[in-house]
């Protein structure tokens, strides 16, 4: 099957009750049994729902994996990946991230005696220096939140082999449509749902995708004893949001170049960062594993003013200033003052997320709205 029917049929099947297309939402917490232990497949809603199954099933589909899992929040699934891990374990991560994975890496995992080394993954020699005898996991994201970097999967995946490590890509900027990681030599795949899987702004998930039984077998015990699970309405809305996932995606494309082109050429701006501009640095590498560049277009303006970039976000009408991305509405944020401001100001800086950089999630509208808004904002 290919990918446009995936995103419609991947790994659903009818309602065997009725043949609804769609699948009921089970909204239970449990199922009845005949005897204890007599049961149709289902227990209990936290360790299985035929809704959520419908939608792992479908994840698993996307992203030409054999095992998919639901978590109530990007940040959830995360959480269990890192549970694989036990104190005295090391990870390399990419040093440019969203903050609230930043966040829960500093803030809470290091205090459970876990050592993260953050790095610039750019440029992927720099990796093995990093690596211990201790380290268990590589964990990027491609491209970066809010910098647009792009890390080259295969080649970290080469390092992650070679020294029997998991490599977990957060897929989250990309969707399966752009990139599928476990088929460059990832072995989980992340997605924060919340963004273009759910792709309306209207739930918060997470999903975790793996190939390897042993593996899903591990994730899927601790999904079950942590109990970070979304319900069965939301999961049917992610469903029904993945649907038109191909649609979407190319719409979010096709606006996302147009706004990159426009800001490249503003003599009031001083950087663009999107992975389809000849310009950007891991351009090739871009090319070279992903189908197109995605939506998401960061900036700077001249001067690294952060009352302008602040007057900028707040002047934008059809862009809504707001955390957040990936859904059919145009957003704005502001990364050092919103969604990366879990991370220290010399931090940050040092990956550039400075005063000016202004993030924006480019959606499905018109693309002259779109420009027009921005050259009123900026001026
Ligand atoms: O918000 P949540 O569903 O828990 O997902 C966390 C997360 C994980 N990974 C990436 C790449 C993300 O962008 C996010 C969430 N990001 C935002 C809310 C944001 O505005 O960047």
């Amino acid at each position: 099957m290919k990918f446009n029917t995936k995103t419609i049929h991947g790994g659903q099947q009818h309602d065997p009750a009725y043949g609804s297309v769609m699948p009921p939402i089970y909204q239970t917490s449990t199922y009845a049994q005949s005897t204890p232990g007599g049961h149709k497949g289902y227990e209990y809603s936290r360790t299985h729902n035929p809704t959520r199954n419908a939608l792992e099933n479908a994840f698993a589909s996307l992203e030409n994996g054999n095992f998919g899992l639901a978590f109530g929040s990007g940040l959830a699934a995360i959480d269990a990946v890192l549970k694989l891990l036990k104190p005295g374990d090391e990870v390399v991560s990419t040093s440019d991230l969203y903050g609230g994975t930043y966040r829960l890496f500093t803030k809470i995992y290091e205090e459970f005696g876990i050592k993260f080394h953050f790095i610039s993954m750019n440029n992927t020699d720099k990796i093995e220096e990093y690596i211990t005898p201790d380290t268990k996991l590589i964990w990027i994201e491609t491209p970066t939140n809010p910098m647009m970097n792009i890390i080259d999967i295969v080649s970290v995946s080469k390092i992650a082999k070679k020294h029997n490590l998991l490599l977990v890509v957060d897929n989250t900027f990309a969707t399966p449509y752009l990139q599928q990681p476990l088929d460059l030599g990832a072995d989980i795949v992340m997605h924060s749902a919340t963004k273009y899987l759910g792709g309306h702004s209207d739930v918060v998930m997470g999903a975790l995708v793996v190939k390897d039984k042993e593996l899903a077998d591990r994730l899927y015990f601790i999904q079950n004893a942590s109990g970070a699970i979304c319900g069965p309405q939301d999961s049917f809305l992610v469903l029904r949001g993945i649907k038109t996932l191909h649609v979407r995606m190319q719409r979010h494309c096709e606006n996302g170049k147009a706004v990159a082109e426009y800001l490249a050429k503003h003599p009031k701006i001083e950087n663009v960062y999107w992975p389809g501009l000849k310009s950007h640095s891991n351009h090739e590498i871009a090319k070279s594993q992903m189908k197109d560049f995605g939506g998401m277009v960061s900036f700077t303006t001249k001067g690294n003013n952060y009352e302008e970039a602040i007057k900028i976000v707040e002047n934008l009408k059809v862009f809504t200033l707001a955390e957040s991305l990936g859904g059919v509405e145009s957003l704005a944020g502001h990364p050092a003052s919103m969604t990366h401001a879990s991370i220290p100001k010399e931090e940050r800086e040092k990956t550039g997320v400075v005063d000016s950089l202004i993030r924006l999630s480019v959606g499905i509208e018109d693309e002259e709205d779109l420009i027009e808004d921005l050259r009123q904002a900026i001026g």
